[in-house]
């Protein structure tokens, strides 16, 4: 349970229709007076303290109107696994920098990004990195989310908007496999984590990694104390029942060589 400080008379929500969408739908309510719903999908009817405005990320026009009158943006729409290119670019590079034009025509001030872990997915499981690490992307999908982080970062420098760039681990209702031990975030502290991001004084243009409190990790996350999240979940105590159900790993295997894991094997270019 989230106790969240309300900030916001409007907050959009893009990407609404999606599986994290649908989650924090009902709990970002909280932060704000109207909560503006968006997708290209459709999104299930407005209820109290809510307003849907359909858009096409990758058209600047509607991306404009979905963000008038918001004064902040928690931005989770676009491609969400590995696709062909141009479908990245279309929904995930093109949709960045209309969100972010619009952001800044419209005068709003705050974006939480939803960006990935597949940024850096070409780190192995046995590193533990910063938010000070390069960029590794494993996947056109994790460079679409390097540049979200890197224009955000330029629309910071030049237009004062302030960005927390979140790179999310793995938020599903429990981890699926062994992997997702260690990059496991639960919805509660998702919202936590967006809610510290919507909330802290001074933001500025951060990379925080989205990830609970589990007991392994390769994500160290001391450069985002100013944000403020404290995890109160925990993928440990799954950690038997998906040993118990899922076989040891082959320690040749990419998947279980990269912290990207699958990722690192789904190329679209392969036929
Ligand atoms: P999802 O695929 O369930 O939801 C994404 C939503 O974006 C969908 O409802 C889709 O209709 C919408 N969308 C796609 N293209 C669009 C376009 N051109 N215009 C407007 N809307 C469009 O993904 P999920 O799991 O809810 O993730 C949300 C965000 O968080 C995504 O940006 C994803 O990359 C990021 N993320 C999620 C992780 C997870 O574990 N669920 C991990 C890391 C990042
Ligand atoms: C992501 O970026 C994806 O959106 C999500 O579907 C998961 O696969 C997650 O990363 C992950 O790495 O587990």
């Amino acid at each position: 349970m989230v106790n969240p400080i309300k900030m916001h008379r409007r907050l959009l929500l893009t990407g609404a229709a999606g599986g994290l969408g649908t989650a924090l739908r009902s709990r970002l309510t909280a932060n704000c007076d109207v909560l503006r719903l968006s997708d290209k999908s459709a999104v299930s009817e407005a209820g109290t303290g809510e307003e849907v405005v359909l858009a096409d990320l990758a058209n600047a026009a509607e991306v404009d109107a979905m963000v008038a009158g918001c004064d902040a943006i928690v931005h989770l729409g676009g491609i969400s696994v590995e696709a062909p290119f141009e479908a990245i670019l279309q929904a995930n590079i093109l949709g960045v920098y209309h969100l972010y034009e619009a952001a800044r025509k419209h005068g709003v001030k705050r974006v939480v990004f939803a960006s990935s872990n597949h940024v850096v997915g070409y780190y192995k499981q046995g590193e533990t990195i910063t938010a000070d690490h390069p960029p590794r992307p494993d996947s056109f999908y994790g460079v679409s989310k390097a540049f979200g982080e890197d224009f955000s970062r330029f629309y910071f420098d030049r237009h004062g908007i302030e960005t927390a760039c979140v790179r999310i681990g793995s938020s599903f209702p429990e981890p699926r496999d062994r992997r997702m031990l260690a990059t496991w975030l639960s919805f509660d502290d998702l919202h936590r984590l967006i809610s510290a991001c919507l909330t802290t004084p001074v933001l500025g243009h951060s990379i925080v990694f989205g990830m609970s409190d589990n007991a392994v990790t390769w994500w160290d996350n001391s450069r985002a104390r100013h944000i403020g999240y404290v995890p109160q979940d925990s993928s440990d105590v799954f950690r038997d029942a998906v040993f118990a159900r899922t076989p040891a790993p082959d320690l040749n295997d990419p998947a279980a060589i990269y912290q990207g894991g699958g990722f690192v094997a789904a190329d679209p270019l392969k036929k």
